[in-house]
Order: structure tokens, then C-alpha cells, then sequence
């Protein structure tokens, strides 16, 4: 029953499908309204009186929302909506007081919204009934386990004060997704997906499943509601749809996928060149050094500090020359300063968020007292888009854009260079533009959660305007729906503590279940000092992180890869080496994520729908469809236990093969990670560099796991032939040229039966030309085999080197064949000894 202060909606007065792309059900006291997109999500409006929530999408620099047409009729008291050209239909039950409409998918329902009331001015409330069998993740940046359930959820970005398990965090999606398991006994039935997208970027709660298993309750800040349900069936789907309209990443830089890093600390030009020089004679492949906030002068943004940094533009190009890109940090606070240009100008067009009385708020950070851009506006974020020029100008390859909540403090301690802040401040009383209608104000509550995101937006438009040919890399803090189109989110202030260790799978796995793909976590932890065993653990997993950089504060002790002695750098070397051998692979999977939304980490459910176990495990995880991670996670750990989904798998460094699904335990000694390779899978890598702008000397080596499917030992299923595919990817790695069709995709297939593993690389697609090269394939596991044929001619396995154009050897429990690349498809087959038939 509704509390007094509450407005329900009553019974349905009538409805009005006379407009295609949308139907309005009108209730005693809310109107509803109702459209469907051509990625079948649905999306419910509702409001109290006739006044809908107006649409924020292009506001936001996202796409146009795009219904299809649709039509409502009434069978058995119940509406049902129907797409006309699909045939598709979508439910809408009217109760007799209240409506609960509800999202079918597959069949089946996936979602049902009811209990919506309004509560005059701002407030907003709705149930999402879901499964009570169902896990509800994503939910944006957030600490604890994986499956929120029992949460209660906060979203309103914050400078979360470094305490692991706080909530909310920097980073506010209210987007979730509700992933149910197959019926208990049931192996056929598939999992299924469904998600639910509330557009409010005032503050909104998350009350997960707490009062009752089967409802997520939400209360938001606003006075309409703007709700998305977004069906599935699969994980894969739900992300497909969701990022239709919240929007996907585009093509980062190829040097962005490599290994940052960075330093609160690195605070002269020869002590970052210093870094440089030690990670090139040492070996350990890096892309990207960091600069935070101590190049600048007196802090002030855009400036470079003239003592310690006299020579910017001559540092970055001796970088350069090194293969090295550097970043710089930027805070949205600009000084007080009637002396300092940035200031002085965005004060006198009056770019600045304002209290109500019309003077310039400003918060205490590291500048001191400082002013902060109203980002909401059109000109503003032109005008901070700008002030770029000075960075990129000097050589600078991307922003980092920290403190962006934003945060502050109320005051602070001053010692020379030496900075306590005390106490976060909240900001009150302050006004910005409507980003709808910009001639409008709203409180910064009302819009603090697109603070961050409209600034990274100018961020990214300053970069494309500095460089228009070159892809932009900008790295945020904060952010809401949506914020993969503009940067790359890490997880804020971490310490080095096993628990922030674990935590980051959860939290990475969460974001990339939430749109946004590239993701990391500091590397090492943010705060205290690192032991050498946990930095060893944590460069492992970290250098498969989306987004890959160890970051520290000054306080602690050093932090580079090769702070921790000979034995540890060894193990950075190995996992850093890793990560760029992958790079063809995770490439293709950050080109997957562009076109299709897809995330690059994974949780095993996403990859095995049907298989109950998978559901509650988040302590491992999918690097794309094809290796699963599991890494140690303990102290003094020297195996670790892990869950294997069904079917065979093969650890990527010794080749052994385990049968799942089932429980194992691997030895893991502080080397080693343990990487499994799904059978069948493929793995296209190359051979290794120290950057990415380095040409490697094998561009391509495509590992293949299909092997041990042949093995006599396989389970029953093996009789079956299983398959495989991968898209490779490939462009210019720099460049916007990609979005002209200046790319080359390559279809990779595999067929693994017990009488033979057939490789078919298809014929190159679209308009990058490449120079013909040799490709080496590795069939993981293969080395028995009687027979190998490219093309239709048989091959002699007993070439001892490697060879050029078309050859086939035994390496080890290997067999290895080389083909020239030059576009054509190519077909590799092999046999086993005695076994006739193969697959078609
Ligand atoms: O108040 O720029 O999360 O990565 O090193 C701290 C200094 C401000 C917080 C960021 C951290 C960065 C630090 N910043």
C-alpha cells in the first residue's frame, strides 16, 4: 500500500498507439510512455501528470534513441505491445491499482517492473521483480563480491577515502544485470540474461534483493522515471543491447592496450627518463610513463613546472625515440589566481559552477582554493577542450583525468611541498547548467554524476582537435553510463593489500558488465608499501588486466617492476612479455568490444551459461572466449584450486591437459599464473616486443588448442566434432583510419575431431592492405599427429628450423606449420595415425 507523501499511478485510463514508435498508457495519475528499439530493448517513461522526463541521450553525446514501430492491443485484461516488423511481443499486465509491466524474453519473463510511486519533488521509486535464483551484477564500479545480492547500493560518485568495501565509489552506472542459472538438474537449459538501465544521474539506491529474493527496489532523485529493460537471452545480448544506446568504445590506441606506468612521485624530468631507461635495459616491455600532478606549476592545469620540467617538448621526443608515450594527470580544479590565464579567462566568460547567489564556489585541492568548470555546458567544455593544445602541442600522447567526482577538501595543512588534505567536502549550495537545456540551472546534485563523464568528453574532444588523425587516450576516475566512449576507467585509490588484490576481479568484472571494457586497477596498490610477493601475484594477473599500469603514492616504497629484486622482476618480465604476445589477440577482443560491445574480461557464467557452478565463482575469469585466468590470490600460496567448466582444457605454459567440469588443483609456483586454454580455442599472438610500436618479428602465431579433443582419453562427447572462431583484427594502430574501412578482419575456424583438427583461415576482409608474410600456426598438443596438410599438399614434418614459405615440423608435444599470409584463405589439416574419417 502507497505511503501517504506518495503519488501511484491508479488504474489505467486508456492508451494511444496512433504514433508508431511509441504507446502512452495513461493511469489515474501517471502517464506512461512506452517505446522499443531495433536492438528490442524497451523503454518505460513515466511521469506524474503529462510532463515525461525529457531525453538526455544526445545531451550526453550519446546516439538518438531509435524506437521501431509498435502497436498495442488488449487480449484477457492484460496490454501487450508488439513490435510490427519483428513479431515480437512484450507484455504489459495492469493489475487493477497498479501497472507491472513486464519484459518477456525467450519466451519467459525476464524482468517485471511495478511498485512505481513518485514522491513530490524528485523522488522516484520502482521494484524490478527478478529470479530469485538469478545473480544481479554490474552495477558499475563497485567493492565486494560479484553478485550483489543483499546489497544495498548507492549511486553517487565519490572520492571513496581509500576504504576497501566502501560504497559508493567513484563511478556510478545504475545499470544492472540479472543472470540466471539453468534449473537445477536441468544441463539443456541455458542461463539467461536480462538488464535494467535507470537514466538518472542524480543520486539513486540499490536495495539488491535484501527485503526479498526475487526484487531489486530503486529509489532515485528524480522527479520522472526513465527506466531501460534490456533483454538477453544470452550476456552477450544483454551487452549488445545495453550499449546500443548507452554507446561502446571506440578503437583505443594501440599503445594504450600496452603496459603503463606511473607514479605519484615521479617528479622530474630525469627521474621519469630514469624509469625509461631502467624498463628498456631491463626488458620490461612498456608503452606509456605517467606524470601526476607534480609537473605542474603550483599544480595550476595546463602548465608545465619550469625547474623540474624545463624542457618538456625535448624530454618527450627523447622518450619518444625510445618507444615511450607519456600521459599527464589533469584535476577539473583550476586555481584562484588572478595571475594565471586559465583562471583569469574562464572566470571573465563565467565558465565556472556558481552558488545560487551567483558568486564562483570554489573547493580546496592541491592549487588551494579552486574553481571547477561547469562541464554541463557546450561552450565550456569547447573551451577546456582547448586548453589542451599546450599538452598535446609539447608531445603529450594522452590525459588522465583524476578528482573529477568531483572531489575536494575543506581544508588542508601546507609543510613546503608537502599536502594534508582534511575532511572531503561535499559541494552544496552550487548550481550548473541543465546539459538538456542548458539555459536552465539545476543543483550539482542533480547532474554530479555526469560531472566527471562531461569533462572526460571535452578531455576527448580536446585530443582529436590537438591531433584530428589520431586516436585519443584519455584515462578517468569517475564516471556514468556511457563513459566508454570517451576514456578508460581505473578503480581509484587501492592499497597494497591482498583482499584490493581480489577485489580488483570483482570490480573489473563488474565495469565490464556494465559497457565499459577497459578497465583496470592500480597494479601493486595505490597506498602502503608493497611486499615483493604480492606485487609478484598481482603484475601476473595486472598484466591482463583491460587496462594495464602499476600506480603508487609517494608514500610507500618504490614500485617500478623491478623495485623488488631479481626474482620478481623476473616474474614481471614474464607476465609483461605475455601481455605483448597477446597483443593480436587482445586487440581483436578491444575490436570486439567496439563493434559489439562484448567485454574483454569475463565472468565464466558469461562464457558458460549452462553450467550452475559457474555462477558463483569470482575469483576467476575469461580473457576473451578462450583463456581463463585463475590467480593467486594468497599469501605464501604455491598451488592454486580452481573450477574447470566442461570440456577439455590446457594450461597455456606446459601444455598439460585437465578434463572438466570439476574442481582441480595446479601447482603455482610465484611464477607461475594459471592460464588455461578452453579446447577447442584459438589464440592469435605474435612474437614478443618491448612496445607496441615496435614491429615484431613474428607479427603472427596462431595457437591452436585442439589437440587434445583427438585424445583417446577425452570424455563421450569428444566423439562429436566441436568447433571454434575467432576474428582477428588488425589495423594501423594509431589512427582514425578504421572508421573508413582501413582495417583487415581474418575469420579463423577450427574443427576438433578425434580423427583430426582442421584449421580454415578465410579470406582476408576489408581495405587494409598488408605485406605478405610468414605465419607460424602452433597446434598446441599436436605433435602425434601422422599427418599435416596445407592446402591440400602433405607436409614433411621433419624440418628441424623454422622455414619460409609453406613447412611443418614436430616441436616438443607441438606440431608447428607455416604458411605465406597474403590475404587468400588457407586450409591446415591434421591426422591422427589410423583413423579414417575426419569432419566434412
Ligand atoms: O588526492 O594526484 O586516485 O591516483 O596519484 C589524491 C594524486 C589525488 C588521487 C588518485 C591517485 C593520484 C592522486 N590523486
Amino acid at each position: 500500500m502507497a505511503r501517504r507523501s506518495e503519488v501511484v499511478p491508479g488504474r489505467l485510463i486508456g492508451w494511444d498507439d496512433s504514433d508508431p514508435r511509441r504507446v502512452l498508457l495513461r493511469f489515474e495519475r501517471v502517464l506512461f510512455e512506452i517505446s522499443v528499439s531495433d536492438e528490442a530493448v524497451v523503454r518505460v517513461r513515466a511521469a506524474v501528470g503529462s510532463a515525461l522526463p525529457v531525453d538526455p541521450s544526445i545531451a550526453l553525446g550519446r546516439e538518438r534513441w531509435r524506437p521501431v514501430s509498435i502497436h498495442a492491443f488488449e487480449r484477457g485484461g492484460i496490454i501487450h505491445l508488439e513490435d510490427v516488423h519483428a513479431g515480437a511481443v512484450w507484455r504489459i499486465d495492469i493489475e487493477p491499482h497498479e501497472p507491472s509491466i513486464a519484459l518477456m524474453s525467450a519466451g519467459a519473463r525476464a524482468l517485471t517492473l511495478e511498485q512505481i510511486s513518485f514522491r513530490a519533488p524528485g523522488a522516484v521509486g520502482v521494484t524490478a521483480k527478478v529470479s530469485e535464483r538469478a545473480i544481479l551484477t554490474g552495477f558499475g564500479e563497485k567493492a565486494g563480491r560479484l553478485d550483489k545480492r543483499g546489497a544495498a547500493l548507492k549511486m553517487r560518485n565519490r572520492d571513496a577515502d581509500m576504504r576497501a568495501g566502501g560504497d559508493p565509489l567513484y563511478v556510478a552506472i545504475p545499470f544492472f544485470l540479472a543472470a540466471t542459472p539453468p534449473p537445477p538438474g536441468d544441463e539443456q537449459t541455458p542461463g539467461r540474461a536480462a538488464g535494467l538501465f535507470l537514466e538518472c544521474y542524480a543520486s539513486s539506491r540499490f536495495d539488491v534483493a535484501r527485503a526479498a529474493a526475487d526484487r531489486v527496489r530503486i529509489e532515485a532523485d528524480c522527479s520522472g522515471l526513465d527506466l531501460y529493460l534490456v533483454p538477453g537471452p544470452s550476456c552477450a545480448d544483454v551487452l549488445r543491447r545495453f550499449t546500443s544506446f548507452a554507446g561502446r568504445m571506440p578503437m583505443p590506441p594501440k599503445w594504450a592496450l600496452g603496459y603503463h606506468q606511473s607514479r605519484w612521485g615521479y617528479d622530474s624530468a630525469d627521474k621519469l627518463e630514469n624509469v625509461a631507461r631502467q624498463l628498456r635495459a631491463r626488458r620490461l616491455p612498456a608503452d606509456v610513463l605517467m606524470l601526476d600532478i607534480d609537473y605542474m606549476d603550483g599544480f595550476r592545469v595546463f602548465t608545465w613546472n619550469d625547474q623540474r620540467f624545463a624542457q618538456p617538448q625535448q624530454m618527450l621526443s627523447r622518450l619518444a625515440e625510445q618507444g615511450f608515450r607519456v600521459v599527464t594527470i589533469i584535476d577539473p580544479g583550476v586555481k584562484v589566481d588572478a595571475d594565471y590565464p586559465v583562471y583569469a579567462d574562464g572566470l571573465a566568460r563565467g565558465y565556472f559552477c556558481r552558488r545560487s547567489d551567483g558568486s564562483v564556489y570554489t573547493v580546496q585541492v592541491w592549487p588551494g582554493a579552486s574553481a571547477l568548470p561547469d562541464f554541463n555546458r557546450a561552450e565550456v567544455r569547447q573551451w577546456w577542450a582547448q586548453q589542451h593544445r599546450v599538452l598535446a602541442d609539447a608531445g603529450v600522447a594522452g590525459i588522465w583525468n583524476d578528482m573529477n567526482e568531483p572531489a575536494g577538501w575543506q581544508s588542508d595543512l601546507r609543510w613546503g611541498r608537502l599536502i594534508l588534505p582534511y575532511r572531503n567536502q561535499n559541494i552544496e549550495g552550487v548550481v550548473q547548467a541543465d546539459p538538456v537545456d542548458e539555459t536552465r540551472t539545476l543543483s550539482h546534485e542533480e547532474v554530479r554524476n555526469i560531472y566527471g563523464l562531461q569533462e572526460c568528453r571535452a578531455t576527448f574532444a580536446g585530443l582529436q582537435e590537438a591531433r584530428p588523425q589520431q586516436r585519443p587516450f584519455v584515462l578517468t576516475r569517475s564516471g556514468y553510463a556511457g563513459i566508454q566512449r570517451y576514456a578508460a576507467v581505473w578503480t581509484g585509490d587501492n592499497a597494497s593489500r591482498w583482499h584490493d588484490l581480489r577485489q580488483s576481479i570483482s570490480m573489473l568484472l563488474g565495469l565490464s558488465l556494465s559497457g565499459v571494457p577497459f578497465c583496470g586497477s592500480d597494479i601493486g596498490g595505490f597506498a602502503l608499501s608493497c611486499p615483493s610477493e604480492l606485487y609478484a601475484r598481482w603484475i601476473q594477473l595486472g598484466a591482463l588486466y583491460p587496462f594495464s599500469r602499476t600506480h603508487s603514492m609517494w608514500l610507500g616504497r618504490a614500485q617500478e617492476p623491478y623495485s623488488f629484486g631479481p626474482r620478481v622482476e623476473a616474474v614481471a618480465r614474464q607476465a609483461l612479455t605475455l601481455r605483448m604476445r597477446l597483443m593480436p589477440y587482445l586487440y581483436s577482443l578491444f575490436h570486439h568490444a567496439h563493434r559489439t560491445g562484448a567485454p574483454v574480461w569475463r565472468p565464466l557464467f558469461y562464457e558458460f551459461p549452462e553450467e550452475a557452478a559457474c555462477y558463483a565463482i569470482d575469483d576467476q575469469l575469461m580473457l576473451g572466449p578462450s583463456l581463463m585466468l585463475a590467480p593467486v590470490l594468497e599469501k605464501g600460496a604455491r598451488s592454486r584450486k580452481l573450477y574447470l567448466p566442461p570440456g577439455r582444457w590446457m594450461c597455456l605454459d606446459d601444455g598439460s591437459a585437465h578434463d572438466g567440469p570439476g574442481w582441480i588443483t595446479l601447482n603455482a609456483p610465484l611464477p607461475r599464473l594459471p592460464i588455461l586454454a578452453r579446447v577447442p580455442s584459438l589464440v592469435p599472438m605474435q612474437s614478443p616486443v618491448q612496445h607496441t610500436g615496435e614491429p615484431a618479428e613474428e607479427p603472427l602465431v596462431l595457437h591452436v588448442f585442439g589437440a587434445a579433443a583427438m585424445g583417446p582419453s577425452h570424455s563421450v562427447r569428444a566423439s562429436a566434432t566441436r568447433s571454434a572462431a575467432f576474428e582477428l583484427y588488425e589495423d594501423d594502430g594509431t589512427t582514425r583510419d578504421y572508421e573508413r574501412g582501413l582495417f583487415a578482419t581474418t575469420r579463423l575456424s577450427l574443427h576438433a575431431s578425434p580423427a583430426a583438427i582442421v584449421l580454415e583461415v578465410a579470406a582476408r576482409e576489408g581495405r587494409l592492405a598488408l605485406p605478405a608474410r610468414q605465419v607460424r600456426v602452433v597446434f598446441r598438443g599436436a605433435g602425434d599427429c601422422a599427418e599435416a596438410r596445407c592446402d591440400g599438399s602433405a607436409l614433411a614434418l621433419d624440418d628441424a628450423a623454422l622455414g619460409q614459405g609453406i613447412w611443418g615440423r614436430r616441436s616438443g608435444d607441438d606440431l608447428e606449420v607455416g604458411y605465406v599470409d597474403d590475404g587468400r584463405p588457407v586450409r591446415v589439416e591434421l591426422r591422427r595415425q589410423g583413423l579414417e574419417s575426419g569432419p566434412q
